[in-house]
């Protein structure tokens, strides 16, 4: 029988728009791949999504350098770490590696017949749960943070921009005085807003994620030093080398890691050892992800080395109807790994067909 990778790209309208920084988003436009070889049927996804705003990558990038480049390695089936290595000679494009990569971890480890997470190494079958929240009149994100917290969520994560991270932040704290919160700026300011950045120490964030551009930790490691409240990095953590230079020059103290955006699981369980090993914190944080890609996220934030709680909220808090068989449920502020083979998630074909824009077939070989 034939083995074949395909790809399915699908739109799923979003629960409720969700408004970051750098746009507001409707909908997930998510690239989902599946890998049929040996009787075993492998999926994962790419964080991508249709256009390049929060990173230079998008679904087209990534569709033509798996298609070109990265799945002539996938006929063979290495092992995910061996992957990495042979497509090292492809420049960045880590979030279309991390698709293939991811997808290898999900063979392997249904080939095994073990959950992801043990797979995995270092599990502790379950995560801490926090949410994050996208712009909105401030009295809607009042009554998200009230609902999020009879939910059970640990911390709330708030998304600001410049100009208006005062009119968020104060009402928020004047209503919950003690909770555990963040503010994520997707790259909003830049050095010369140290004035302002400053301003935002008197709310007492446990960080602030990203303030500055998208691929800088110079200006980041002299905010730092200005700042009382640690700075968190997401998107300038791209790889390995990002976060040990991180630590180096200070630029954080604490990462976000999303498998899809440094290239997969290999190199997530390496940051969050660089993170150890320089006395940081990290968490797993997401791209409104499908079930499939979170179950992922799910699997890397259970891991022992992971100590803050992770944007890894459940599927329901997304979709009304999710494309996967194996939705992830809260249960007071966890969510637990799923069981079974490998991501333990499977595609549910006519919630996948009702949302599909097009699919094709990447590579097919004996
Ligand atoms: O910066 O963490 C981010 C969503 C899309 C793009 C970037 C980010 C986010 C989120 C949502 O914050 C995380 C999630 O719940 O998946
Ligand atoms: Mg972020």
């Amino acid at each position: 029988m034939k083995s074949t990778l395909s790809y399915e790209l699908v739109e799923m309208p979003l629960n409720a728009p969700f408004e970051t920084s750098f746009g507001r988003q409707f909908n997930r436009c998510a690239l989902v791949f599946r890998l049929e070889a040996g009787g075993i049927t492998a999926y994962s996804e790419s964080v991508t999504d249709t256009d390049p705003f929060y990173s230079y990558e998008n679904n087209f990038t990534a569709l033509e350098i798996i298609s070109k480049y990265l799945s002539p390695h996938i006929t063979k089936l290495p092992e995910p770490a061996e992957f990495m290595k042979q497509v090292s000679y492809v420049k960045g494009h880590n979030m279309a590696k991390a698709a293939m990569e991811m997808l290898l971890w999900d063979y392997h480890s249904r080939k095994k017949n073990m959950p992801l997470n043990q797979y995995l190494g270092k599990s502790k079958g379950k995560a801490e749960v926090g949410i994050s929240l996208g712009m909105d009149p401030i009295q809607e994100i009042i009554s998200r943070i009230s609902d999020a917290l009879d939910m059970g969520y640990k911390r709330i994560k708030v998304k600001i921009k410049k100009g208006k991270e005062l009119g968020i932040l104060a009402p928020i704290r004047d209503h919950y005085p003690d909770i555990s919160l963040t503010a994520d700026a997707n790259c909003d300011y830049s050095i010369n807003d140290v004035d302002l950045l400053k301003k935002i120490d008197r709310f007492n964030l446990q960080y602030l994620e990203q303030p500055l551009g998208h691929d800088d930790l110079i200006y980041h490691s002299k905010l730092a030093k200005l700042m009382a409240t640690p700075i968190c990095l997401d998107e300038s953590i791209t790889d390995v080398e990002k976060a040990r230079k991180a630590f180096e020059i200070e630029a954080g103290e604490v990462i976000n890691i999303k498998p899809g955006r440094v290239g997969g699981l290999t190199n997530s369980i390496a940051i969050s050892e660089v993170v150890r090993e320089n006395g940081g914190h990290c968490w797993v944080g997401g791209m409104l992800e499908t079930g499939i890609g979170r179950a992922f996220n799910v699997a890397m934030a259970a891991h022992t080395n992971v100590d803050y709680a992770g944007d890894t909220s459940p599927n329901s808090k997304y979709f009304k109807k999710d494309i996967v068989t194996k939705p992830f449920t809260m249960q007071d502020g966890f969510i637990n790994v799923n069981g079974g083979s490998g991501t333990g998630v499977d595609v549910d074909a006519d919630s996948l067909s009702g949302y599909r824009i097009s699919r094709g077939i990447i590579k097919e070989w004996d």
